[in-house]
This record gives C-alpha cells, structure tokens and sequence, in this order.
C-alpha cells in the first residue's frame, strides 16, 4: 500500500494535482465501519446486479442512495471534503453517489474518465472529482479500483494502452481515495470468493448536469430534513449569479416548509 496522507486539505490536493489521486487510509473508526456496512447490505438484498459490462453482472450498484439511508450525510459533507472540492472545482454538487459491490468473478471494468461524459472541448479544467470509500479491505485480488498514475495529464486523445502501469488503490476499509475525473481508472477484477464493498461519492461542477437526478430521485420531504450544505449538494443550489431559480427564487424555497 502507497504511504497515506493525513486528512488535511493541502497533501490531498496535492496528490490529485501530482498524480490524479490520494489516499488517505483510516479515516473512519471500526464501528462507523460496521455500522455502514451493515446499512449498506441491507441495501443490497433488495439492489439487482448490473446489466452491462461497465455496471458489471456479478456487481451490485446502489443508486438512489440519499433517498434511501442517512449513512453519508456526515461523508459527503466532511469539513475536508468539502475544502478539497472547494479548491478542486469550487462550486459543486452531488453527481454519482453510488454503492458499489463487485462480486467473485468480475472481470476488471474498462478503464475510463469520469468526466468524459461532458462533451466539453477539451483540454479544460477540474470539472468532476470523486470519493471512493472502503466499506471492506480493497486488495489487488478483490477488485481494488485501478488507477493509471499521472494520467490526468495526458495530451488530449491519449488512451491508456497495456504498456501503461497500472495501481491498485489497496487500503484498509474506512479509507478514502480521491480522484480527479480527469484520471484514467476503473473497478477491479474479483478474484476472490467475498465480494468487495465501495462507496463513491462523486461531485461535479454546480453549472454541469449531475450523473443521477437527486432532486427527482430523492423525495422533497426528506431534503427538506437535511443540513443546508448536503441540501445544496442534492441539487437545491444557485450557481452565481442565478443558475438554478425556480420561479426568481432560491429553490430551497421550494422545499416543504413543516418537514424539518
Ligand atoms: O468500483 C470501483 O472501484 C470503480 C468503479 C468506477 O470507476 C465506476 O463505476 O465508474
């Protein structure tokens, strides 16, 4: 395993700007550990395996996933995290928040960028940039994600061939890895007989459209429920100076006003 950094704003910043990624082992304690892993298999009796080979079809994704548990709420507004997406995109959202549980025999998910779902010209700056949280070990063999170092500044059109070193994000479960959406990674092949449990909260620029549509898919009420900051990141935002207004107004104003 690479040498960790502290969970300090500046060494991770650093990383994603060196090498396109950080991470940052241990930074939840065994039972915050357990308590997430348990909320989250009980997700998963009820969450269908993929339907192609990017979701993968021995592999489990939890979509939704603010609309069905209040595990992340203190994850996706971690004070840290949300330095690092201030320095790395500034004003963000929520894009892809999403359980991933690869299963015994997933073979490796094609290597890709994050944000090349944008078709922005490109060269361009930081638009996406992603969390992967360990909810068990992620070790070469049970499909820690791999990584191509340094990839995130490639000349534009450059694409990762076999000669490319490959890493593993190997580290212990309560551990965070950072990644640009700019750097060239995807899921590991499973090895082994236990699958293997991650959770990435991915964040985007607040003037792009998020991968999954939380102000549909999570209901009002429960928004309405929420701390400011993760209600923002839900989509109920204003880009400066007025993207986002419903009716003239902030859309927060929209939410049930009883519900908290
Ligand atoms: O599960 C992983 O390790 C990474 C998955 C990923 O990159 C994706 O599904 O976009």
């Amino acid at each position: 395993m690479r040498p960790g950094v502290p969970l300090e704003v500046e060494p991770i910043v650093r990383g994603l700007d060196e090498n396109g990624y950080a991470v940052v082992p241990g930074v939840l304690d065994r039972s915050t550990v357990a308590a997430i892993r348990s909320e989250l298999h009980r997700l998963l009796e009820t969450t269908p395996t993929g339907r192609n080979d990017f979701e993968g079809f021995a592999t489990k994704r939890i979509y939704r996933l603010f609309a069905k548990t209040r595990a992340f709420d203190p994850l996706a507004t971690h004070p840290v995290l949300l330095g690092v997406l201030r320095r790395t995109l500034g004003h963000c959202q929520l894009s892809a928040p999403t359980g991933i549980q690869i299963g015994p025999g997933e073979p490796a998910q094609i290597l890709h960028r994050d944000d090349s779902i944008y078709p922005l010209p490109e060269p361009h700056g930081e638009v996406v940039l992603n969390t992967m949280w360990a909810f068990d070990d992620f070790t070469v063999e049970n499909g820690a994600t791999r990584l191509v170092v340094g990839s995130h500044r490639w000349e534009v059109g450059r694409q990762p061939t076999d000669a490319d070193p490959i890493t593993h994000l190997e580290m212990p479960a309560g551990s965070v890895a950072f990644y640009t959406g700019s750097v060239w990674h995807g899921g590991g092949a499973n090895r082994t007989a236990e699958p293997r449990l991650g959770v990435i909260l991915e964040y985007a620029a607040a003037w792009l459209r998020p991968q999954e549509n939380h102000v549909i898919g999570v209901p009002p009420e429960v928004v309405a429920t929420l701390p400011d900051t993760l209600q923002e990141l839900l989509g109920y935002n204003i880009f400066p100076p007025f993207m986002g207004y419903v009716d003239g107004r902030h859309p927060r104003r929209f939410l049930p006003a009883d519900a908290r």
